[in-house]
């Protein structure tokens, strides 16, 4: 489960997050536009809940729209993380998403899910059974 987060949608960089994960060979099975709630938001960060930016990363991911988004692949969870780079910005990859287009740890553009337990959890919580099961012709090309 990946969120491409407010600033990053309010900065037009919806196309470039999502490019740089579907060009790995991810499949997109689940996307939509939507302002997360903040009861949602609660949810999804309770692990979070507590801690001194709390309050402040509830207010930034509710702040203005975010694209959630499910990817499958094999070690899709993996792949997405080394594709975003570590949280902070500062520490992140070049070449990494959080790296090439972000500065400040909490305006570091995108959320991945960081185990399968936390991926089906977020999956149940903003998609449901609203996933999108479908063949791609690039399968052949990109799964061996
Ligand atoms: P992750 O997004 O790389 O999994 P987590 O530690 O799970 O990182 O933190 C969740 C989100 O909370 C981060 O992506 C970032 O937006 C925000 N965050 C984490 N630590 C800080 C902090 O020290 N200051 C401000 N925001 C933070
Ligand atoms: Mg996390």
């Amino acid at each position: 489960m990946v969120i491409i987060k407010p600033d990053a949608v309010q900065r037009g960089l919806i196309g470039e997050v999502t490019q740089r994960l579907e060009r790995r060979g991810l499949k997109i099975v689940g996307m939509r536009l939507e302002q997360i709630s903040r009861e949602i938001a609660s949810r999804h960060y309770a692990e979070h809940e507590g801690k001194p930016f709390y309050d402040g990363l509830v207010d930034y991911i509710t702040s203005s729209p975010s694209v959630l988004m499910v990817l499958e692949g094999p070690d899709a969870i993996a792949i997405t993380r080394a594709t975003m780079g570590a949280t902070k910005p500062a520490e992140a990859t070049p070449g990494t998403i959080r790296a090439d287009l972000g500065l400040m740890i909490g305006r570091n553009l995108v959320h991945g899910s960081d185990s399968s337990e936390s991926a089906k959890r977020e999956v149940d919580l903003f998609f449901g059974d609203d996933i999108v099961e479908y063949d791609r012709a690039i399968d052949a090309w990109v799964l061996e």
